[in-house]
Order: structure tokens, then C-alpha cells, then sequence
């Protein structure tokens, strides 16, 4: 279990990272993608979200949301990442998704700093975005 102190311009500069955003992404997406098909479904998108907990959980605190709204809002989100609503969500979709809403996100931090508990080996979104602000600072630092 680790900590982390992000905000809103933390997580913004991560995104501006157009190549370590994209990469970031790309992984993402790789791992998400469970039969390897090259597009995510339905399910495997649900799983994406079980797994980066923006629903479940506020910022590490457990918010406990009934099963069938969860589904609910799994479908719409579903519905959202697949613009062309041909049923799945290849790279392109993905992407675009994501950096709304990690931009959502930093907007809603604002300049107001936050800190996250991680799980070891917690891979998510914020978790990166601190990382890299972690190492520009440390660059700036010597
Ligand atoms: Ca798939």
C-alpha cells in the first residue's frame, strides 16, 4: 500500500503527454482486450471499470452503489465509448473515452490536491499521472 498526492494540473499533464498518454492507453487497452480481438465488449469493458474503481470507489473511500444502477451505468458508459455503436470499442474509441474522462477527473481535482491509497501494484490511471509528476520533480531536483 502506497500514497500518492495528485491534482488537477498533475493529472492534466499527464494527458498533455500526448506519448506517454498514448502508451499508458495502449497497455491499458492490451489488457482489457481478454480474447484478443483487437475491440473490447461489453463485458470486458465492465471489467475495465471494476478494475480502475472510478464507480465503486470515491478516491479510495468505498461508496456502495445498488448492482442493477451499477449495471445501468456500466451500459451507458458502454454506450458512450462506442460512438460508431458497432457493439464494441476498438483503440481509437478507447482512447478518445479515456482522455475525457481523465480530464473530467482533473477537473473535478481542480487545483485542490488529493491523496490516493494504491494497492501495490495498483496500475491506474492517477497512479501514472503522479508517477511522471514524481519524476519531472525529481529531474527539476537535480
Ligand atoms: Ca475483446
Amino acid at each position: 500500500m502506497g500514497v500518492v498526492v495528485i491534482d488537477g494540473s498533475t493529472v492534466r499533464s499527464f494527458v498533455a503527454d500526448e506519448e506517454q498518454f498514448k502508451k499508458s492507453v495502449e497497455e491499458r487497452f492490451a489488457a482489457l482486450d481478454l480474447n484478443n480481438d483487437g475491440v473490447l465488449s461489453r463485458s470486458e469493458l465492465r471489467k475495465a471499470f471494476e478494475s480502475m474503481r472510478l464507480l465503486e470507489s470515491h478516491f479510495g473511500v468505498d461508496v456502495v452503489t445498488p448492482q442493477d444502477e451499477l449495471t445501468s451505468l456500466y451500459d451507458s458508459i458502454f454506450e458512450k465509448f462506442d460512438t460508431d455503436q458497432s457493439g464494441s470499442v476498438d483503440l481509437e474509441e478507447f482512447r478518445s473515452e479515456m482522455k475525457k474522462i481523465v480530464l473530467a477527473i482533473a477537473d473535478g481535482l481542480g487545483s485542490c490536491p488529493i491523496t490516493m491509497a494504491l494497492d501495490d501494484g495498483d496500475d491506474n490511471f492517477l497512479k501514472k499521472a503522479a508517477d511522471l509528476e514524481a519524476s519531472k520533480l525529481e529531474k527539476k531536483a537535480s
